[in-house]
Order: C-alpha cells, then sequence, then structure tokens
C-alpha cells in the first residue's frame, strides 16, 4: 500500500465524539503495552503519527487516522492495564462496547497479542465478544523480533485450530517481517 497522506482526524472518548461515519475502518485492540500504535506508525512509515510508550496506558482517546483520503485506521486505548482505576476501566469498557457495536463503518479490528506471551484471559474473552458481535478479527503476533522460531512455530500450530478462515499474521514492527502480509490482509477489508 502507497502511504500518500496521512491526516490525524481527533481523540474521542464518547462515540457522539467519535467522526461522522463514512470511510471505511480498521481498529485495532489489544492489552496495554502489546504494540498498537508502534504497528500503526510502521504500516503508515511515519515515527509519530501515533503516540508511542514504553510505559502502558499510553493511548488512552480513540484516536482516528485518516488515510490518503480513503480510509480510516483507529488507535485504542489498551485493556487489562491494573494501573487504571476501576471508574475509569470501566467507562473505557462502557465506550468500546458502544464503538464496536455501533460503528457501521468498522471493518475489522486488528487484535495483537505478544507472541512471547501466551494469551491472557482478557484476550480470550476480547476475541469472543467480538466474534459474538459479528466484527471481523485479524489476529496478529507481534513481537516476533523477541521470540525463538521455535516459540512462533508452536503458537501458529495452536492457532490454526481454532477454525479460523485465515491463519494469523505473525509480525515485528523493529525488524518489518510480516507487514506486507497484514497490508494484503487489511486491504481486502477497505
Ligand atoms: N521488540 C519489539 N518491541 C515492540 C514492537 N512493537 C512495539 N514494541 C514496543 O512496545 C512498547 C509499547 O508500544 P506501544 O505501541 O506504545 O503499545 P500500545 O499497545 O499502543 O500501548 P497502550 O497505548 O498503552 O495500550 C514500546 O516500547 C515499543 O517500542 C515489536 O514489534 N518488537
Ligand atoms: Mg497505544
Amino acid at each position: 500500500m502507497k502511504i500518500l497522506s496521512v491526516e490525524f482526524l481527533l481523540s474521542a472518548d464518547h462515540l457522539s465524539n467519535c467522526p461522522p461515519p463514512g470511510l471505511p475502518e480498521i481498529a485495532f485492540a489489544g492489552r496495554s503495552n502489546v504494540g498498537k500504535s508502534s504497528l500503526i506508525n510502521s504500516l503508515l512509515k511515519r515515527k509519530a503519527a501515533a503516540k508511542v510508550s514504553s510505559t502502558p496506558g499510553k493511548t488512552r482517546m480513540i484516536n482516528f487516522f485518516k488515510i490518503n483520503g480513503t480510509f480510516h485506521l483507529v488507535d485504542l486505548p489498551g485493556y487489562g492495564y491494573a494501573k487504571r482505576s476501576k471508574r475509569e476501566r470501566r467507562q473505557w469498557a462502557v465506550f468500546l462496547e458502544k464503538y464496536i457495536k455501533g460503528r457501521e463503518t468498522l471493518k475489522a479490528v486488528v487484535l495483537l497479542t505478544d507472541i512471547s506471551v501466551p494469551p491472557v484471559q482478557s484476550d480470550i474473552d476480547m476475541k469472543n465478544w467480538l466474534n459474538y458481535h459479528g466484527v471481523q478479527v485479524i489476529d496478529v503476533y507481534t513481537k516476533a523480533d523477541k521470540a525463538k522460531q521455535h516459540e512462533i512455530a508452536k503458537r501458529l500450530k495452536e492457532q490454526t485450530k481454532d477454525g479460523s478462515e485465515h491463519g494469523p499474521v505473525v509480525l515485528s514492527v523493529k525488524t518489518g517481517f510480516g507487514m506486507d502480509r497484514l497490508w494484503s490482509r487489511l486491504q481486502s477489508y477497505i
């Protein structure tokens, strides 16, 4: 995909603050610190379109980017960040639910998991919940640069058992491995 333009649209904390629906949209979800914002920057070949941090909890609102004037990429805050107050986590869960259920232009959710860290209950719950609401899920195992070849092979073997139509995409933002594969999956939705 040739990136001709990247426009940061806005940060929203409520469905009514989101940009008017129109263009197809792909959102990035996963645990805090898994690398959602880094992946968006890497896809867009921009250093800092989305804010990245080594401390979890960096992204706190839903951030919308308009690409080539034709589609949106959406950076979601991570889930499972323990340092947030209960109230804040609750508010966030309600908003996320409204966004996923109510956003008619949402074409797919890229669900990220760290390849070296086995999925935790919140990852499984998220995937089931997205499936339940009929949302297309693109499974991505990231940070492959940190994993050994046999770990990658093992994770892929587990994943093919879950009956998904397509296998997951394994990638590394650090090395660029797997990025083309992810782009071609994204393009099938936009
Ligand atoms: N080794 C390695 N590190 C990565 C990779 N992708 C992201 N990181 C690092 O992971 C950390 C978290 O990255 P972010 O992109 O801020 O993570 P996030 O999922 O957006 O986090 P929240 O906004 O807190 O939900 C940063 O230190 C990144 O440099 C990768 O492919 N390989
Ligand atoms: Mg982030």
